[in-house]
């Protein structure tokens, strides 16, 4: 009996149904491409779900280490290195730079860096690269599934249009399309992976069905179907709105400082009235997720001016030029112009506790000091260059400025840092200390959101 050759839909479902029967029975063979926070702890979860899973990666430093079982992420990542030694062992997991690998694989997730450019639209380098190697191999029927996160419309306008060239084989038919954004994030990259909620974008019901199948294997949080732009929008806007809100956290700070408020105290009352949540002012926004995503976002129309999320944008970027402000009126407090002062920077990376210093908001802070002739020395007990004794970047320093909540900060001593400073002005742009407290440790402060005392002493 020959079998009846199938078209379309009918084609499509048979396709789908045979990969679902391999998810279920772990027979699927799946490739990661991008072997970083994203990539790597996936295929390694995938691997210890019983897939046999392609690992590829440019960078043959990271497949060396990776190939001996080890785990190239810097700083801890709880159950990573333990996972990939493991499946590495058993074979579960390999890796390879050789697209050929790949020829007879079922499932592709493709885990590149997806940045913007200077003008703020999606640089796709990396993963048109990834489409054009992937398409020149993949087999007929193949599910291609974009974790990295994308504008609206990328997977429809960039990513099946590359394929289908590269390939000759057309969407939905010679092959299938998802996205399903990752919600890592450095420091729980295990935790985040198999604990949250994920949108399951398919080309097709069918497609979005497969990949909720899929992922069940390694992830307990809701799995919601949907397709592809709605993911693409789910996540975008996700960070989106996080910036958006730091922006206005940020904005009533500033508020707050002209009109003789403070912020914690204002956030923590207005948080008491229901759905509201003010997030926290600070010395900007960094990291490499909440400060390109808000672009991929606008991409998604780009006839419209996406007033909202420029303008969220631009203030965020504008915290670290508003702390130096602060830095200058406490230096005048204390009879000491900005040009030719010389400041204590306390802290680097992006975030508290972290060792991430992409876009961090200290880096456009030193180019504006830099720039008004201001000598800062920079300590961080996380970043390698700056792990030196905090008490000798004090020692005769104008101005101490905290920039990041570091925990190891928490606990300074304000009279040991005042009897350090040469001027003794102290900045925090991070909530982390009591104003009355600084001031009773002798300094001038300035703080973040909290108006300057009035002269006549009254503390804010
Ligand atoms: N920040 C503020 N005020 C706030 C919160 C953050 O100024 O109230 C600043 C931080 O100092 C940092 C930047 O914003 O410089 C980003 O901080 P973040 O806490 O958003 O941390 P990220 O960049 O690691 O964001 C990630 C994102 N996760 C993913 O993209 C998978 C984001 O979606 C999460 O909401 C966020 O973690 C989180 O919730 O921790």
């Amino acid at each position: 009996m020959i079998a009846p050759v199938l078209h379309g839909r009918k084609k499509e479902d048979a396709v789908m149904s045979k990969l679902l029967e391999l998810v279920e029975r772990k027979e699927a063979k799946i490739a990661v491409i991008g072997l970083g926070y994203v990539g790597l702890p996936v295929a390694a979860c995938l691997a210890d779900a019983g897939f046999s899973v392609t690992g590829v990666d440019l960078k043959a430093d990271r497949l060396a280490r990776i190939a001996k079982g080890e785990c190239p992420i810097e700083g801890e990542e709880p159950g990573l290195a333990p996972m990939i030694t493991k499946v590495v062992a058993e074979k579960k997991l390999v890796v390879t730079n050789d697209y050929k690998n790949l020829a007879d694989v079922d499932i592709v997730l493709i885990d590149v860096d997806t940045p913007v450019e200077a003008d703020n639209k999606p640089a796709y380098k990396a993963l048109r690269g990834a489409c054009e190697a992937l398409g020149a191999v993949m087999k007929e029927g193949i599910l291609v599934i974009v974790e990295s996160t994308i504008a609206p419309g990328t997977v429809d306008k960039v990513v099946a249009p590359l394929l289908e060239k590269v390939s000759g084989k057309k969407r939905n038919e010679g092959f299938f399309l998802g996205h399903c954004p990752e919600r890592v994030m450095p420091g729980r990259l295990l935790q985040n992976l198999t604990q949250l909620s994920r949108v399951c974008g398919g080309s097709t019901p069918e497609t979005a069905k497969a990949m909720v199948a899929l992922y069940r294997s390694i992830v307990k949080g809701d799995l919601d179907e949907a397709d592809c732009v709605t993911a693409e929008l789910v996540k975008t806007a996700e960070n989106t709105y996080r910036d958006v809100n730091i922006a206005f956290a940020n904005e009533l700070a500033m508020i707050c400082e002209s009109s003789g408020g403070k912020f914690l105290r204002v956030r923590e009352l207005v948080n008491k009235s229901p759905g509201r949540n003010v997030l926290l002012s600070g010395a900007g926004v960094g990291g490499h997720c909440i400060t390109k995503d808000p672009w991929l976002l606008a991409h998604g129309a780009p006839g419209l001016d996406t007033k909202v999320i420029a303008a969220a944008r631009a203030r965020n970027d504008g915290m670290p030029a508003h702390v130096l402000s602060l830095v200058e009126s406490g230096l005048a407090e204390a009879g000491k112009k900005l040009a030719g002062a010389k400041l204590a920077i306390l802290g680097f990376s992006y975030l508290e506790d972290s060792d991430d210093t992409r876009h961090a908001p200290t880096e456009y802070f030193l180019g504006h000091a830099k720039a008004a002739g201001v000598e800062c020395v920079v300590h961080d007990p996380y970043v390698e260059e700056f792990k030196g004794d905090l008490w000798k970047v004090l020692e005769g320093a104008d101005a101490a400025v905290v920039m990041v909540a570091h925990t190891a900060y928490r606990s300074l001593d304000l009279h040991a840092v005042a009897s350090k400073l040469r001027t003794k002005v102290f900045v925090d742009a991070r909530h982390v200390f009591d104003v009355g407290a600084a001031r009773a440790a002798g300094l001038v402060v300035r703080s973040l959101g909290n108006a300057v005392a009035a002269k006549d002493g009254v503390s804010t």
